[in-house]
């Protein structure tokens, strides 16, 4: 695979049809609180271990995690491993997502990448997650396997922001060939983008 900026990147990606029985957005219940969740869940784990406990979390509201105890979450969710420490974090968040906005619908609209780095436990990576996909904002998500993809392709970064700032600056620039492929949907594209690069580095 050759490629010169983020757009070619992407069309590569496309070829190979790597979210073809994906959800849209790929990221499951995208829109939903359950992405907050999965969001931190997914630290230091693989996603299959978040998928068993999202199982055991399924239909607990924003509401029911922020008032129970931090043992019985723990239980819950156990398979994503660091159960202790995600379950504080978690019951934690979501006190302070109703405290500061009220409910998830207000959060959604109103949060920023500011007070989500504010939070506990919540790094750049989970915060971009939780923008792009629960939050539906036109922000790109980029983690280890985006590293490791260009890295073996030669482009090696200095943060976080500046390999974010390079996945986003190819699509945006090239946006006149993409807008009609993603419904005029920056949040859409950007969402793809880096499902596809995940799809494509766990196939490696
Ligand atoms: N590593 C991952 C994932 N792998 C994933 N899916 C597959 C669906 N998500 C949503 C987040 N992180």
């Amino acid at each position: 695979m050759e490629f010169s900026n983020s757009y070619e990147l992407l069309t590569e990606l496309r070829k190979k049809e790597l979210l073809r029985d994906k959800p849209k957005y790929w990221w499951p219940n995208y829109g939903s609180f359950e992405v907050v969740l999965g969001a931190v869940l997914t630290q230091n784990t693989k996603w299959e271990n978040v998928e068993k406990a999202l199982e055991n979390l399924k239909g607990y509201t924003l509401e029911d995690i922020a008032s129970f105890a931090p043992e019985y979450l723990a239980v819950l969710i156990k398979p994503a491993g660091f159960y202790n420490q995600k379950s504080k974090r978690l019951i934690m968040l979501s006190r302070n997502i109703l405290r500061d906005f009220g409910d998830f619908e207000n959060f959604q609209k109103n949060v920023d990448r500011d007070w989500l780095l504010n939070q506990k436990g919540i790094g750049f990576e989970t915060a971009d997650s939780i923008l792009c996909y629960a939050c539906g904002r036109e922000t790109m998500v980029v983690d280890a396997y985006t590293k490791r993809l260009l890295k073996k392709k030669g482009y090696e970064f200095e943060s976080y922001d500046e390999m974010k700032e390079w996945c986003e600056r190819g699509v945006l620039e090239d946006w006149d060939k993409l807008k009609d492929i993603y419904e005029d949907d920056l949040n859409l594209c950007f969402s793809r983008f880096h499902g596809k690069i995940v799809e494509f580095m766990k196939k490696k």
